[in-house]
C-alpha cells in the first residue's frame, strides 16, 4: 500500500486529519514521484533486454537448470523461466511506483516459495535470476535511480531466498 492510502486509513481510523508528520512523509513521497516514474519507465522499456541478459547470465552460472533433468530444461520450460523473470521485473516496477513492497508481496511473494517447491524449481536459482536482473538494470540507471530500483530487487531476492 502506498504511503498516501496508508496514512489516510490510519488517520480515518482515528477520525482525525492527517498529522504534520504524515503530511511531511507524503510530501517527500510526492516530491520523488517523477524520479520513481522515470525509473519504472526505463525498466519497463528495457524489459526484453534485462530479461535476456539476466537469463543468459543465470544459465551460464547455473547450467544445471537448463540441462536434462533441470527445471527449466527444454524450450517450453526455459520460456516459462524467462516469463517468471519478466513477472518479477514487472512487480519491481510496481513497487517502485507505489514506493512500497506490498504490491510485490501480495502478487509475487506470498505463497511463492511453496509454489516453487511444489514445481521443483530451485529457489536459489530463482533468487539468482532476480540478482542478475538487478545487475542488468544497474547498467541502465545511475545514482539515486539505481538505489531506488536496487531496493526493490533486493527485497525480491531476500524474499525468495
Ligand atoms: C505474477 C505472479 C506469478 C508468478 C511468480 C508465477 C510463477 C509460476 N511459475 C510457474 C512455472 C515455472 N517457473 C519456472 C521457472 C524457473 N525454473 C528454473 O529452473 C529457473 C530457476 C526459473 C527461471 C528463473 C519454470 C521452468 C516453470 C515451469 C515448470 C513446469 O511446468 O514444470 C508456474 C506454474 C504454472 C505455469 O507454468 O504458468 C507459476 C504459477 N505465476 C504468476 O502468476
Amino acid at each position: 500500500m502506498s504511503i498516501v492510502s496508508n496514512s489516510i486509513i490510519n488517520a480515518d481510523a482515528e477520525a482525525r486529519y492527517l498529522s504534520p508528520g504524515e503530511l511531511d512523509q507524503i510530501k517527500s513521497f510526492v516530491g520523488a514521484g517523477q524520479r520513481r516514474i522515470r525509473v519504472a519507465q526505463v525498466l519497463g522499456e528495457s524489459r526484453e533486454r534485462i530479461v535476456k541478459t539476466a537469463g543468459g547470465a543465470l544459465f551460464q552460472r547455473r547450467p544445471d537448470v537448463i540441462s536434462p533433468g533441470g527445471n527449466a530444461y527444454g524450450e517450453e520450460m526455459t520460456a516459462s523461466c524467462l516469463r517468471d523473470m519478466d513477472y518479477y521485473l514487472r512487480l519491481v516496477t510496481y513497487g517502485i511506483i507505489a514506493g512500497d513492497v506490498t504490491p510485490i508481496e501480495e502478487v509475487g511473494i506470498i505463497g511463492a516459495k511453496e509454489m516453487y517447491r511444489s514445481l521443483g524449481t530451485p529457489l536459489d536459482a530463482m533468487a539468482e535470476s532476480v540478482r542478475e536482473m538487478k545487475n542488468a538494470a544497474m547498467g541502465l540507471l545511475t545514482g539515486s535511480d539505481a538505489e531506488e530500483a536496487g531496493f526493490y530487487f533486493d527485497y525480491v531476492i531476500g524474499a525468495l531466498s
